[in-house]
């Protein structure tokens, strides 16, 4: 048996992910690196479970803000609208918007794992830009203009006010935020450390600009030209660079959170939905420091 399958988009597999061992566990990684994406399906791990093989695939690192936390394993996110007055599951309508997790911090995660709980019958689905396609796409011109410049990343427009931040002044929780989560420089173009592509790494949520260099006249209509370019500001979601991606139950999907941004599909009417999420570091940095 063929351990992986071509998928729509990426590679699927039919292991139990219960029943792997190291070996796998390398070869996942280096799937991962060179398809970009892999789902598993049918599989039925509970929450230990699901955070066991996180640890196999790297370091889970869990998220900074604790209301996203699982009840009994704080390394994973809950991502839930399954709230009611007796009970608080999560937190809802995360990542709608264009994002690589982690992208406001000083050192992104490597790989990101989904694993969806509760599937909404209509919107069932993410959808993804591989900025190292978008990249490969861009004029020499704007490589030119972009090579070898810094942007900056916050999480400042899309801080979710947390139960506490109730009566609490709008200037209290900004001042917080960027104390707690100062403004980070990344490299506009990231190069993978793994495969050595370069990949356009900013992001309509999170990236609050490109710093000004020589080659850099106006940079604030040079992000709004990379975002239109690499599809982030089509809200029909037809731009060819957006790929969706069907969700079904049993699905664990897991993703290269170097080279995708992703951003949620969650739907306009109300229907149950949650999922839960690990993020894992590997051995390498997040971007290779060589680059040209
Ligand atoms: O609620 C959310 O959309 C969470 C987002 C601000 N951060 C997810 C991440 O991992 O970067
Ligand atoms: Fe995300």
């Amino acid at each position: 048996m063929e351990m992986f399958d071509r998928g729509d988009f990426g590679l699927t597999s039919r292991i139990n992910l219960r029943d792997i061992d190291s070996n796998f566990v390398i070869e996942l990684k280096r799937t991962i690196y060179k398809e970009k994406l892999v789902v598993f399906k049918q599989q039925n791990l509970t929450p230990a479970e699901f955070v066991a093989f996180g640890k196999k695939m790297g370091v889970v690192e869990k998220y900074y803000e604790d209301m996203y936390h699982h009840k009994e394993h704080e390394e994973i996110f809950v991502s839930s609208n399954r709230h009611t007055k007796q009970e608080v599951v999560g937190v809802p309508r995360t990542g709608k918007f264009w994002h690589s997790d982690y992208a406001f911090m000083p050192s992104p995660f490597a790989f990101t794992i989904t694993f969806p709980q509760v599937v909404p019958k209509l919107n069932r689905g993410t959808y993804f830009i591989d900025m190292a396609e978008v990249y490969e796409a861009l004029s020499d011109d704007l490589k030119q203009q972009i090579a070898g410049s810094s942007s900056i990343h916050s999480v400042r427009k899309r801080f979710k006010i947390r139960p506490k931040d109730i009566y609490q002044p709008i200037g209290a929780i900004l001042d917080e935020i960027d104390r707690s989560t100062p403004p980070v420089v990344h490299p506009t173009v990231v190069t993978h450390p793994i495969t050595g592509e370069k990949i356009l790494y900013i992001s309509e949520g999170f990236t609050m600009g490109i710093n000004p260099s020589e080659n850099i006249k106006n940079p604030n209509q040079l992000l709004h030209q990379l975002l239109q370019e690499s599809g982030q500001l089509d809200d029909t979601f037809q731009h060819p660079h957006i790929k969706l991606l069907n969700i079904e139950e049993g699905d664990l999907l897991l993703w290269d959170n170097r080279r995708f941004i992703h951003h949620a599909k969650h739907s306009g009417v109300f229907e149950p939905s949650e999922t839960y999420r690990l993020t894992v570091y590997d051995d390498h940095e997040f971007s290779a420091t060589n680059a040209a």
